[in-house]
This record gives C-alpha cells, sequence and structure tokens, in this order.
C-alpha cells in the first residue's frame, strides 16, 4: 500500500522534490542511465516523461468524460500541424513552469538547455500549420472536445542552412532521438485503398451498387499525442497517421519465396508519409501528395466511424456525433471518401448520405493565389482514387443541375462552377468540390473573407450566400507571450493579474497604465531585455554584433515574393546610399532582421535570400554605415527559433502586397509583444489597426481596389523607376554588382523583374514606404510615446487570441458547447 501511494506521487505530485525525485526515476527506469553517465537528451527524455506522466490522468479523464457525455467533437483535418516544441508549453499549461525549474537547478543542471534539446515536430510549412497549432491549444483551453487529425511526416519542414548566403536544405530529422510525446496506438490501424477499377453489381436485395476493386493498399497507424488546455484538466488528442505495409501485403511473393519483393513493398508503403511538401501557397500536381491527402482523410473518416460503431450511435447520427474542419482544400477528397463510405461500404442512400455530408464538413480557405488552388489532373486522380472520380462526377452532376435550374441559360455559370475544369486538359477542382461539399465556407481575415465572395468564390457566394461567413485568425497567448515572453508576462501580472493569459481582453487594463512614467521604465526595460537576448542569441550563432539599443526592424515569415521582402531590401539599401552620400546624415539607428524559408524549387525567393544576405555582407563590413544600419538574415526559422524574436522586436514588417495575403498570423504575435507595425491594408493588418488605432499604426501602400485599378488600367513599372531618384539609385546599386562583388549577373533575375513585371507592385509602393520608414525613424526618437505606442499595441490585441477565433468557431459553424473535465 504504502509503495501505492509512493509511486502515485511520483508520477503526479506537483511540488519541486516530488519532481527531482521523479525525474531521476524516469532517467534511470526510462534512460537506463545514472546521473553521472547522462547525456544532455537523456535529461530531455527523462524530463518530458516526468512533464507527461502528469498529463495522462488528463488524457485518460478526458476520454471517460468524452465518452460518458456522448459529447459532439470537433475533428480538425489539417495537412499540416506546426506544434513547435511541446515541453515548454506542458509546463506552461500545466502551471509547474517553476517548480520543474527548481527542481532541476537542484540538480546543478541548467533548465534552459534541457527545454532547448527539443528537436521540434515541424509538420507544417508557416501559417496555416501554425495556425493549427494555435487552434488545439485554445479547443483544449476552451475544454471543447475536438481531436486534431494529420500526417506524421517522418521527415518535417527541412533545416536550413546559409551557405555562401544562399539557403540550403537539409533533411529534419526530428525522429531521431525518439519522440517521447506520442504514443502509438496499433491496434486502431486502419487499411486505406489504392488504385485498381470499378465494376457495378446488383446486391443480394436487388440494389444497383459499385465495388471497388483496389490495386494496392496500405496500414495507417495512428499516433496520439495529448494536448492540454491552460489551466484545466482537459487534455485532447492530436492523432497522426503513420503508412505501413498491411499485415497481409504480397503474401503470394512472400510464399513463392520473393522475400526481397515483399520487402521493397513494405519500404514503398512507408514512403508515403516519409516527407512534408516543402511548398506554401504554390500548389504542385504529384501524386505522391495526393496519396498523402487520401491517405489521412481516409484514416481519419474510418476512425470517426469506429468511435461511432463503439458507442453503438447509428449512422444518421454522424453530423451530431462530429463536425469536421478542413485546413483548406488539402483534406477536401473528404468529401467524396465521406461518401464513398456511407453509400458503399454502410449502404446509405445517396440523397440521405449527401445530407451527413454536407452537415458535417466545413471548409476554410486560406489563400486568393491562383498558383495555389489545387486542380488535380483527371488521369492521375482516376488511377489513384477510380471509385472517388465516379462520385464526383455524380456529385458534380446533380450539383449543376441545380445551378442551371438557378441560373438558366447561363452555360458559362455553369462551365465556371463545375468540379471538372474543361478547359482543355481537364482538372478536379478541389476547392469547388469542399465549397459545394460543405455547410460552411469562411475567410481568415474580414478583408480577405469579403475578396473571396468578390473573386475565386463569386459564383459560389451567388448560389450559396448562407454558406458563406469570416473567422479572422488569432494566435495563442499561451505560447506567444507566456512561454516566449516571461518578462513581460511577469511585468503585466504584477499590474493586472494573470486572468490575461486566458482571457485576453483584459489586457485592456494595462491602458490605464499607459501614463505610468514607472510603468512605461519596467515596459522598456522589458523590451531592452529581451533585444539583449536577442542580440546574444545572434551573436553567438552568427557572431555578428548588433546593439540593443538600435531599433530592432524585423521581418520573418516565408520567403516569397507577394510578402515583399525585397521591398524592405529596397528601403535598406535606400538607407545605405544615403549615408554613403551623406556622411553625417543623422539616421536613428536600425538592425534589420529577416528570418524565413523559401520552396526549394522557388527560385526567385531564394535569390531574395541571397540578396538580403549579400546586402548583410556589404552593410556590416562598411565602417561607414554599420554603427548605423546593420542587416542579419537568422537562419533556420522554425517555431523554435521564432519565439525569441516576436518579443524582440520593435518594428514588425506587414508589407505584402494589398489583397495578397489572407490574414497574417506573424502580425499579431508581433504586436502582442509590444511592436508596432508597419504595413499596408492586407489580411488582418486592418484589423490590427482598427483595435489598436491608426495613430498607432504606420500605415502605407496602395490599397486593394487601386492595386486593382492599377493592373486595369496598365501598370508599368518602368515609370516608377524614371520618376524617383532614390528608387533608381537603390536598383542601379543592386544591378550594378555593388553587392555581388562586381557581378552584375547575379541579381538580374530579380531586377529585370521589378522593372519589366513587378506583378507585386514594389515600385508602386516604395515612394510610400520609404516615406513612411522616415516617419518611423522620427517616432523612435520620441522614446516616451513609442513606449506609450508600444504598451497601447499590447494592451489592444485581445481580439487576436485564438481564444475568440475558436468561440467563432463553436457558436456559428461547429455548435459544440464546452464540456468540463474534472
Ligand atoms: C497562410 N497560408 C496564409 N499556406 O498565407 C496566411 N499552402 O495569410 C494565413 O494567415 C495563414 O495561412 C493561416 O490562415 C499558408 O500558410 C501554406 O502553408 C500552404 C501549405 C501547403 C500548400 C499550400
Amino acid at each position: 500500500m504504502l509503495m501505492q501511494i509512493q509511486v502515485e506521487e511520483d508520477r503526479i505530485g506537483l511540488s519541486p522534490e516530488i519532481l527531482r525525485r521523479a525525474f531521476l526515476d524516469n532517467l534511470f527506469y526510462i534512460q537506463g542511465k545514472p546521473l553521472a553517465l547522462a547525456t544532455k537528451n537523456d535529461f530531455y527524455i527523462a524530463l518530458a516523461y516526468t512533464v507527461r506522466d502528469r498529463m495522462l490522468h488528463c488524457w485518460n479523464s478526458t476520454a471517460s468524460t468524452y465518452t460518458a457525455r456522448g459529447s459532439r467533437t470537433v475533428c480538425y483535418l489539417s495537412a499540416e500541424f506546426l506544434m513547435g516544441p511541446h515541453l515548454g508549453n506542458n509546463l506552461i499549461n500545466l502551471g509547474i513552469y517553476d517548480q520543474m525549474k527548481q527542481a532541476i537547478e537542484g540538480l546543478d543542471l541548467d533548465f534552459e538547455e534541457l527545454i532547448a534539446q527539443e528537436e521540434e515536430p515541424g509538420l507544417g510549412n508557416g501559417g496555416l500549420g501554425r495556425l493549427a497549432a494555435c487552434y488545439l491549444d485554445s479547443l483544449a483551453t476552451l475544454e471543447i472536445p475536438s481531436m486534431g487529425y494529420g500526417i506524421r511526416y517522418e521527415f518535417g519542414i527541412f533545416d536550413q542552412e546559409i551557405r555562401d548566403g544562399w539557403q540550403v536544405e537539409i533533411t529534419d530529422k526530428w525522429l531521431r532521438y525518439g519522440n517521447p510525446w506520442e504514443l502509438p496506438r496499433p491496434e486502431w490501424a486502419v487499411e486505406i485503398k489504392f488504385g485498381g477499377y470499378t465494376e457495378p453489381f446488383t446486391d443480394d436485395q436487388g440494389r444497383y451498387r459499385v465495388r471497388w476493386i483496389p490495386a494496392w493498399s496500405v496500414k495507417g497507424v495512428p499516433y496520439d499525442t495529448p494536448i492540454l488546455g491552460y489551466q484545466v484538466n482537459t487534455a485532447n488528442t492530436l492523432r497522426l497517421w503513420k503508412a505501413e505495409a498491411p499485415e497481409s501485403f504480397d503474401f503470394e511473393a512472400f510464399n513463392q519465396g520473393n522475400y526481397y519483393r515483399a520487402v521493397q513493398e513494405k519500404v514503398a508503403s512507408e514512403n508515403l508519409t516519409k516527407v512534408l511538401y516543402p511548398n506554401d501557397e504554390k500548389f504542385e500536381g504529384k501524386q505522391l501528395r495526393l496519396q498523402q491527402q487520401f491517405f489521412f482523410v481516409s484514416c481519419s473518416l474510418q476512425d470517426m466511424f469506429h468511435i461511432l460503431e463503439r458507442q453503438q450511435l447509428p449512422l444518421e447520427a454522424f453530423p451530431q456525433k462530429f463536425t469536421v474542419q478542413l485546413n483548406d482544400t488539402h483534406p477536401a477528397i473528404a468529401v467524396a471518401e465521406l461518401m464513398r463510405l456511407l453509400v458503399d461500404k454502410y449502404l446509405v442512400e445517396w440523397d440521405k448520405a449527401w445530407d451527413i455530408t454536407q452537415q458535417t464538413l466545413a471548409y476554410t480557405n486560406h489563400t486568393l493565389l491562383p498558383e495555389a488552388l489545387e486542380k488535380w489532373a483527371l488521369d492521375l486522380f482516376a488511377g489513384l482514387l477510380p471509385r472517388h472520380l465516379e462520385i464526383i462526377y455524380e456529385i458534380n452532376a446533380r450539383f449543376l443541375d441545380r445551378v442551371r435550374l438557378k441560373f438558366v441559360g447561363d452555360a458559362e455559370r455553369t462551365a465556371r462552377m463545375s468540379l471538372i475544369d474543361e478547359q482543355g486538359a481537364r482538372y478536379i477542382r478541389m476547392a469547388h468540390l469542399a465549397c459545394v461539399g460543405s455547410h460552411a465556407i469562411n475567410g481568415v481575415a474580414a478583408l480577405h473573407s469579403e475578396l473571396l465572395k468578390q473573386t475565386v468564390l463569386k459564383d459560389f457566394y451567388e448560389f450559396f450566400p448562407e454558406k458563406f461567413s469570416n473567422k479572422t485568425n488569432g494566435v495563442t497567448p499561451r505560447r506567444w507571450i507566456a512561454l516566449s515572453n516571461p518578462s513581460m508576462t511577469k511585468l503585466i501580472t504584477s499590474k493586472i493579474g494573470s486572468g490575461w493569459i486566458k482571457h485576453l481582453d483584459q489586457l485592456r487594463q494595462l491602458e490605464s497604465f499607459v501614463g505610468d512614467i514607472e510603468f512605461q521604465r519596467q515596459w522598456r526595460e522589458s523590451k531592452r531585455s529581451n533585444k539583449q537576448s536577442l542580440a546574444a542569441l545572434v551573436k553567438n550563432r552568427l557572431d555578428i554584433t548588433i546593439d540593443p539599443d538600435s531599433l530592432f526592424d524585423v521581418q520573418s515569415k516565408r520567403i516569397h515574393e507577394y510578402k515583399r521582402q525585397h521591398l524592405n531590401a529596397l528601403h535598406i539599401v535606400t538607407l545605405y546610399d544615403s549615408i554613403k552620400q551623406n556622411p553625417t546624415l543623422e539616421i536613428t539607428p536600425r538592425t534589420f532582421i529577416f528570418g524565413g524559408k523559401a520552396a526549394p524549387g522557388y527560385y526567385m525567393a531564394k535569390l531574395m535570400i541571397k540578396l538580403i544576405t549579400a546586402i548583410a555582407e556589404v552593410v556590416n563590413g562598411d565602417p561607414d554605415v554599420r554603427d548605423r544600419i546593420k542587416v542579419v538574415f537568422i537562419p533556420d526559422y522554425n517555431v523554435t527559433n521564432s519565439q525569441p524574436v516576436y518579443p524582440a522586436a520593435d518594428l514588425s514588417e506587414q508589407i505584402s502586397t494589398a489583397g495578397l495575403e489572407a490574414s497574417g498570423t506573424g502580425n499579431m504575435k508581433f504586436a502582442m509583444n509590444g511592436a508596432l507595425t508597419i504595413g499596408t491594408l492586407d489580411g488582418a493588418n486592418v484589423e490590427i489597426r482598427e483595435e489598436v488605432g491608426a495613430e498607432n499604426f504606420f500605415l502605407f501602400g496602395l490599397i486593394t481596389e487601386e492595386v486593382a485599378a492599377l493592373k486595369e488600367q496598365g501598370y508599368n513599372p518602368w515609370d516608377y523607376y524614371h520618376s524617383n531618384d532614390a528608387l533608381k539609385a537603390a536598383i542601379d546599386l543592386i544591378a550594378s554588382g555593388h553587392f555581388s562583388h562586381g557581378d552584375r549577373d547575379l541579381f538580374k533575375p530579380l531586377v529585370d523583374k521589378l522593372l519589366h513585371h513587378d506583378p507585386f507592385l514594389l515600385l508602386a509602393d516604395y515612394a510610400s514606404y520609404i516615406e513612411c520608414q522616415t516617419k518611423v525613424d522620427q517616432a523612435y526618437r520620441d522614446t516616451q510615446h513609442w513606449t506609450r505606442m508600444s504598451i497601447l499595441n499590447a494592451a489592444r490585441m485581445g481580439k487576436f487570441s485564438s481564444d475568440r477565433s475558436i468561440r467563432d468557431y463553436c457558436k456559428e459553424i461547429w455548435k459544440v458547447q464546452p464540456i468540463e473535465v474534472l
């Protein structure tokens, strides 16, 4: 009996003494090491298990509670979950960060160093994958029964190195030393079929049916990770699927002694979930990608049917039991797969199946960029999913009949809305499939949702306006403030208590301290210490000295022409040139900080990285300017490396061409951490500016309508180049080889594109951007006023908590209620 109590305590006790004992126990019994022989990784694993143990009873109580209450479950289907390191976040959500720190430091170990050991699961590209992760945190915190469904990629997003100023991609071996946060559940594996052909037949009851005879199959094995809410007992599940060879696979080959063929097929199966496609915002019609999408969707839907069965619920209860959110069109094949399962497997009649499907599914769009819209070549699709193609044809036929009824004689509209693109080679339009098969469609910021209705989904909006709504993105304050910015967290809590971490609107209470000189001083001190930490990191990693008293001007996000990192670069070159022309020029010292990955096949984005690092080399090496401007490119921007960046920023660059950034979420993380934004009226910038006040936001650039009008009337970048001396000087300097050791060819593709096409209107926005940057320069000199603006930015960001976003989804789309776990 006594023994049992001790074990229980070691698994759940929260005092530093018990935590320390549990940690040593795990080190010995899991890693098999005494203190003296343990490596840093051994310590990390022991620490992770110590934390995980404390989450497991929440996880089990959550499961029992949900089963007992028969609750409706939100299933968030996403090809990407960019979770970031779990350890620090779980410590925050358990509320034992300080106790654990004490426990570990009592052993003379460096706590922060152990936390830094974790290899983050980089199972996403950027905003879309990170949004899914923030939403899981909020769902758990708000006690909403929910499940994240995705893919357990063996290699996540590549690690980025910078060599000779260029991006080099290194495979991300995140599972190399094991993953203590996941539990494999092989007993819940499912089978996924591919290829082959279909044939019609009549069943015993005389019904017309279709049989799919697939050519091959794989097994999907779920790996579960607990997702603990903040200071609640709710621990939901992230269920990621790994592909393996099916048990029975190629039995024949095996029996015939063809051992090697059998093994080869096994390897082929496992390739399916081997690697994450590293493209964001660019569709690549690769067969393996379609296999991945169908694989995780089918695994997840079959899992839902199994849950329904285990709870002995009838098929009709499916939409009451599950509400399924499609994170972009990557899981849109769910429309056809849910229909197939209902009609072919569970013998539900078509109309009824269609009702269930529509009631269950909802679709979030994340982009308007035409090159990102998914459309699968028909023959590729037919080869892999012949039965689904037939189902899509049937859905389409029925849908287009309705379109023809509503818009009599409008053949063009019917062709535009068809699920099949028939101009030339035929394609399946996944966004159309998602719209038709869902009861709700949303964009991710107010402007984006409006533009969706006016552009890419205009016909669908006119056909079913009631499906459309907006759900502005949000980010979790747990990771993005409490964990990443402890100094600001402490300061805020000392003034208004800690309720804001769960109710971010409470930050408004800070407004009453905005004029308090002492509070302002503390605010600056916190920012300054964060800048100092980042400076130390930069020194350590890149051996570049940056001045924490300079203005930290940061642009960190995926590298893309529409995000216009090269506009920022033009500003730096302009500043550099003006200092060279006028050596006594007085400017506010600035450190330009960049971070971000380029898709490996995106040549122009890679050249933009090279441009930034080339400018950095010249600027940082030039004694005339280097005390006034510095340029740093932080390699391998990921969740881990981003956490010290947001708290250290003074200025947040959100400078995309108006109308092209669906929302942005980095913009929110910066402003929450007291950075001021320089930005266009794009994505969520519009709403951020509304919230923080126009007077606390640096606005520049053309607005969406002006962008469209300018393009309509025939935009000629050449005119801007010739009529603006500073712009011409900056471009000429780049073209002259000044930043490329005299090589005039290196940046020629970039310069030529700007001068002759400039699809993202850098030249049109240049003057406005530079003028706005001059205002920033002036404003930063008024320290008190800047501090005031910084405080007001943080204080007014309550709307952008992902808790608010999730509440909106729950109320308006999912119709789910919290269930408390005791
Ligand atoms: C981003 N999209 C939007 N896509 O660009 C951003 N795409 O404005 C928004 O804030 C964010 O989504 C969240 O809504 C992406 O991140 C991708 O990463 C992606 C990945 C694969 C294929 C296409």
